[in-house]
């Protein structure tokens, strides 16, 4: 099969020129295709089945043990100029990046099957939605893709009539930590992998293509393309509000984006419904709101701590067609992992060992399911609206075991602007390097953003014009402390009440308390009813502490001061007006 693009026909050939594939096989999407590729990664042991009576359709994938995660040491943005790629990526130029890549993809495919995937992201006939192709080597990658994204012959047929997409090349190589990169080429729309099979490495869809190419995109056809999560909360006259929230990998996006309203919330009638848990495209429409659309076609979730407690729509979404990656199995083979909470054991590790506790746990902290959105019950009708929906508020929010307390709201867009570029988060497993580190990670962004972080503030700042009619912007921190080192907020479907009180500042019916940093709750306007706190929650989680504030805003203006003389005059004057306060 070829494409009725040439300039699709081309590449296909120039890429199996290179890599001298033993055959090519263009993806339609279909269900025959899947099941013949899938019969073939049982056959070779990429895939195992699991219990297909407790998980039918479903089946496990061990990755290599070097590959885990997301390698943002080896993860390269490519710009002509060093400066545009800015100090938060790291930058080779193009021609160097180039011939360092080729000569790891030259003759890589040999004795393996080249597949071509024409991929749609957001919903095929959406007029905010982006087409791309991925080249891979890794029929693990095909099935991927083929749930995150719209995949196949619709994709294709769209691809065809636009006449242009974004390329994206992977191979998984020998899967040497040493010979693995990650590249990205803003200015050719391109994107090349190579060594890893891993779901943010090898499904470039997901956080090359839909964050970091689309960054770029985004900046130059005025819209935003950001790493949120898009829920909407239904109250019990019947309106839903939309809210996107950004949130570092492994922060609990999945978990907020298919929250269950806690017990008097259900009982009055309040639904919170699911768009996205992870990506989030978003544009001025024509009454100047933001009507966003959720890029992907399933979910790529962290497994670990998924109960039917901490979130059951994940929990029935998953309980069939689900790819599982690294997690233990029972001893009736069903998939197992940390905090499960289901009664059941797990007899083998996710490197197919015995389980033993004191030599690994039974899921890696970063293992996966990969899960179409369609299964997840909260999943909402308007996910596949072509508009979007209308965002009526935006959260920020991180890992913060001190000083930040559970939500407070920016005065205007530019304080806003400025709460996104100051968040900082512990890091988590999702990339490799060392847990519980706290760093800068504005708008969740810092390994996503295609471009220099200076110019990415200023691109938000410029969404303020006559006429918009902006969503309120919150920080929020459901992770904060108490002297024991234990959270002081019960979180998961309680931080509902924390939503509700936003939808009330956004459609004006309560007051707020003004502080320098922002505005913070009247505590009674909260619903708390059916939450217990102790003197010590109240005050940190609805506090601020001064000092610590001050030295906060210091170390603040001090990582800003980075971006150089690029940084935005107005984000620099915020800064400075709150340092001072
Ligand atoms: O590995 S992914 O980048 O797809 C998931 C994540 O880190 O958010
Ligand atoms: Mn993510």
């Amino acid at each position: 099969m070829t494409s009725k693009l040439e300039s699709l026909n081309q590449w296909v050939a120039d890429v199996a020129q290179l890599t001298q594939p033993d055959a090519i096989h263009w993806c339609d999407g279909s269900d025959a295709e899947s099941a013949a590729l899938k019969a073939h990664m049982l056959a070779d042991g990429t895939l195992i089945e699991l219990n297909q009576h407790t998980h039918p359709g479903s089946t496990l994938h061990r990755s290599h043990p070097d590959d885990v995660a997301r390698v943002e040491h080896l993860t390269f943005v490519c710009t002509p100029e060093r400066e545009d790629a800015g100090p938060n990526n790291h930058w080779m130029a193009p021609s160097e990046a180039h011939a360092k890549i080729d000569a790891l993809f030259d003759g890589c495919m040999r004795g393996r099957t080249l597949y071509v995937i024409p991929y749609c992201m957001g919903p095929i006939d959406s007029p905010l939605s982006r087409c791309g192709v991925e080249i891979t080597d890794s029929p693990y990658v095909v099935a991927n893709m083929r749930i995150m994204t719209r995949m196949g012959a619709p994709a294709l047929a769209r691809i065809e009539r636009e006449g242009h997409f974004v390329k994206g090349l992977h191979s998984t190589g020998e899967l040497d930590p040493n010979r693995r990169f990650i590249m990205h080429f803003p200015q050719e729309l391109t994107i090349k992998s190579f060594g890893s099979g891993y779901g943010g490495n090898a499904l470039l869809g997901k956080k090359c293509h839909a964050l970091r190419i689309a960054s770029h995109q985004a900046r130059q056809e005025g819209w935003l393309a950001e790493h949120m999560l898009i829920l909407g909360i239904e109250n019990p006259q019947g309106d839903t509000h939309y809210i996107a929230a950004a949130f570092p990998s492994a922060c609990g996006k999945t978990n907020l984006a298919m929250l269950i309203p806690p017990e008097g919330y259900l009982k009055d009638g309040w639904k919170v419904w699911t768009i996205g848990d992870d990506i989030c495209w978003m544009r001025p429409g024509p009454d100047g709101r933001l009507y966003a659309i959720n890029p992907e076609a399933g979910f790529f979730g962290v497994a670990p701590g998924t109960s039917k407690k901490s979130n059951p729509n994940a929990l029935a979404s998953i309980q069939s067609n689900t790819i599982f990656t690294n997690v233990g199995v029972t001893a009736d083979n069903q998939p197992w992992w940390e905090g499960i909470d289901n009664g059941q054991a797990p007899m083998t590790d996710w490197q197919g060992q015995p389980y033993n506790p004191a030599v690994r746990p039974a899921a890696h902290p970063n293992s996966r399911f990969t899960v179409s959105a369609k299964q997840c019950p909260s999943y909402s009708d308007m996910a596949e609206d072509p508009h979007g929906v209308p965002i009526s508020a935006i959260v920020f929010g991180g890992r913060r075991a001190s000083l930040v307390p559970l939500v407070f709201e920016a005065r205007d867009w530019t304080h806003g602007v400025l709460v996104g570029a100051a968040m900082g988060s512990e890091t988590t497993a999702a990339a490799t390097g060392a847990v519980g580190v706290m760093r800068r990670d504005p708008m969740a962004m810092k390994p996503f953003c295609g471009y220099n972080f200076a110019d990415y503030f200023g691109h938000w700042l410029s969404f303020d014009q006559p006429g918009a009619q902006l969503p309120k912007v919150f920080h929020v921190n459901w992770f904060r402390k108490g002297d024991d080192g234990k959270f002081l907020w019960p979180g998961f479907g309680d931080n509902l009440r924390v939503l509700e009180w936003m939808i009330n500042r956004v459609d004006g019916k309560v007051g707020v308390q003004a502080t320098p940093i922002g505005n913070l709750p009247i505590e009674a306007d909260l619903n708390l009813d059916g939450v217990t706190l102790s003197d010590e929650a109240h005050a940190k989680l609805f506090g601020i502490d001064h000092a610590g504030w001050q030295a906060e805003f210091a170390s603040i203006g001090d990582y800003l001061a980075e971006y150089g003389p690029r940084l935005p005059q107005a984000l620099k004057d915020e800064q400075q007006r709150i340092a001072q306060a």
